[in-house]
């Protein structure tokens, strides 16, 4: 076995990619990112025994949350970057053990020794997921982890706009040092079920930071085709690079289009005043290797998802942030109270044609919980007139799987009073349907990034209390959530924490769950799989 890695849903035979990754991860960058995880647990525990909110503590707390974010899928195929961050890694968790070891509540764990030496890639790989052998103890350490994970980038993105919140960076310290314990499963259990309460407040908190700095989202028609300027295309979830961007293309002549998770930027207040944001190009993440070659113009990647990338656009594809390639152009960050340059990028853009037009029409967002929560009289009355009879929430990720079509299916075929609520890039499954509108409620109500499930989920908690009800149960709702990477995990685990119960889940469930754990998801949560979608349709309405 050259690499073990089952942390998203496209993971080989859905067992585990074990020679080369379906992603395009080789299995030196999957050694060198179990290097890194090991690292972080080491960094983790250590950091337990500083005292919370101090300077030592918040930097334990920004590495990891920023160094998590690098090994989430898609996001960092670079083995340089990957392996300074185990450099960084390393020199921080040796200070902290200094510091603090003596402190640490239990002594600490081997981890926080842990000396990689000779091939790092290699010493990953036995310090890795398969390290493990009991395979529930494993289970519910990776999914522990991954839960981590998809808080990491989310707690990354706010702090990136200024906002922290100790009691985040505590519950991903305390998490990662777990899994570097020889603790029982019922232990391992718990924490899980902690980290969706965290995973709630880590998307509260990336919800205030990007309202509190761009205004809430409002309604808004985003254009798909394209003008005659040069164009530069954003993509993945990182609001302040594009604020960056519009501000350094503003009067330059060259427009900004939004990709994939960047389609939400539209609704914000602070980004739609830009004229120069042009429109919304391409598919979601796994279709970027046609758009991107048809945009014409530079791309920037600011996380995930990025996939091995092509010919066609290889010399005008940069990456920065967390997300990483090699051989494609780094955006370095920004300096304390300074902006990112982007200047090579729109440079470039002025020697590009303009993008070529795939197609031309719009799609609709901003639906946050602030313009939701305006809706809610009428959406009240359109369910007590018996208008609407069942929301679907139907977020999550989109992927490359072929049994992805069946979302596309289900929302084809879902009765005329049935709402979609959705966020993340699973949206693409149906976002560009007619599907038409309830008394002038739209069928499909995007919330917006993947995080922004939280105003999903706080939209639901404001309609049960519109409704008078004890359990958000008992909603006229139901979840059919497609899941790809370990964001999604983490969304999850959140919905589960809010009380959130019969979650459809697909198009496969998680290769890392074990029987058993799956089926105590199953037994406590109601859990299932998607199936076949006509069928799954009766159910959900029933
Ligand atoms: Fe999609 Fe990729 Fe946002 Fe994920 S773009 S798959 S859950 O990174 O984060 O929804
Ligand atoms: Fe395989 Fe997914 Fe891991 Fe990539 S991230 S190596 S596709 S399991």
């Amino acid at each position: 076995m050259e690499m073990f890695c089952y942390q998203c849903q496209e993971t080989a035979g859905n067992t585990g990619c074990v020679k080369a990754g379906v992603c395009g991860k080789k299995p030196v960058t999957a050694g060198l990112q179990d290097a890194l995880i090991q690292v972080c647990r080491g960094v983790a525990s250590a950091a337990l025994g500083s005292v919370e909110g101090s300077d030592d503590f918040r930097a334990a707390g920004r590495f990891l949350t920023g160094a998590l974010f690098a090994t989430i899928t898609n996001a960092n195929f670079d083995d340089e970057r990957l392996t300074a961050l185990i450099g960084e890694g390393l020199s921080l968790r040796d200070r902290l053990v200094k510091r603090y070891g003596d402190a640490v509540e239990g002594g600490l764990p081997g981890a926080a020794r842990w000396v990689p030496g000779g091939d790092l890639a290699e010493a990953g790989k036995k310090a890795g997921v398969l390290s493990t052998g009991n395979e529930d103890i494993r289970s519910l350490r990776e999914l522990l982890i991954y839960g981590l994970k998809g808080i990491a980038a989310y707690a990354h993105h706010a702090e990136i706009l200024g906002y922290e919140d100790d009691a985040v960076y505590a519950s991903v310290m305390k998490g990662l040092d777990a899994t570097a314990r020889d603790l029982g499963a019922d232990t391992l259990t718990a924490l899980v079920l902690e980290t969706g309460k965290a995973a709630v407040d880590t998307m509260a908190l990336l919800d205030r930071a990007n309202t509190e700095t761009y205004g809430h989202p409002r309604i808004t028609k985003i254009a798909t085709g394209v003008r005659g300027n040069p164009g530069i295309l954003v993509s993945g979830h990182d609001l302040k690079d594009l604020e960056e961007l519009l501000r350094q293309t503003e009067g330059t002549g060259v427009d900004v289009y939004t990709h994939g998770e960047m389609l939400p930027a539209h609704s914000y207040p602070a980004f739609a005043k830009y004229g120069h944001l042009a429109g919304n190009y391409g598919g979601s993440w796994g279709r970027q290797g046609e758009g991107f070659a048809s945009f014409n113009g530079p791309i920037l990647m600011t996380t995930n998802c990025i996939i091995p990338v092509r010919d066609a656009y290889r010399g005008r594809i940069f990456t920065t942030g967390m997300a990483g390639y090699p051989g494609v152009e780094h955006i370095p960050d920004r300096r304390p109270g300074g902006e990112k340059d982007f200047s090579k990028i729109i440079e470039l853009a002025g020697h590009c044609p303009s993008p070529d037009r795939i197609e031309d029409g719009e799609v609709t967002g901003g639906f946050g919980h602030d313009q939701v929560g305006a809706l809610a009289g009428k959406i009240v009355e359109a369910v007590k007139a018996g208008d609407i009879r069942k929301f679907v929430v139907m977020a999550g990720c989109d992927g490359r799987h072929k049994d992805r079509s069946y979302f596309t299916e289900v929302a084809e075929n879902l009765p005329k009073d049935a709402v979609i609520l959705t966020a993340g890039c699973a949206k693409y499954r149906y976002n560009k349907l007619d599907l038409g509108d309830i008394g002038g409620i739209p069928r499909v109500i995007d919330a917006g990034q993947c995080n922004d499930s939280y105003s999903l989920a706080v939209t639901a908690l404001k309609l049960k209390d519109a409704f008078g009800l004890g359990d958000v149960n008992d909603l006229p709702i139901a979840f059919d959530i497609a899941w790809y990477e370990q964001k999604a995990v983490a969304v999850l685990l959140a919905l589960l924490a809010l009380g959130f119960k019969n979650i459809r889940l697909g198009p496969t469930l998680p290769a890392f769950l074990s029987p058993n754990v799956a089926g105590v998801l199953v037994e406590k949560f109601g859990i299932m799989p998607t199936g076949e979608a006509a069928a799954d349709i009766e159910k959900i309405m029933a």
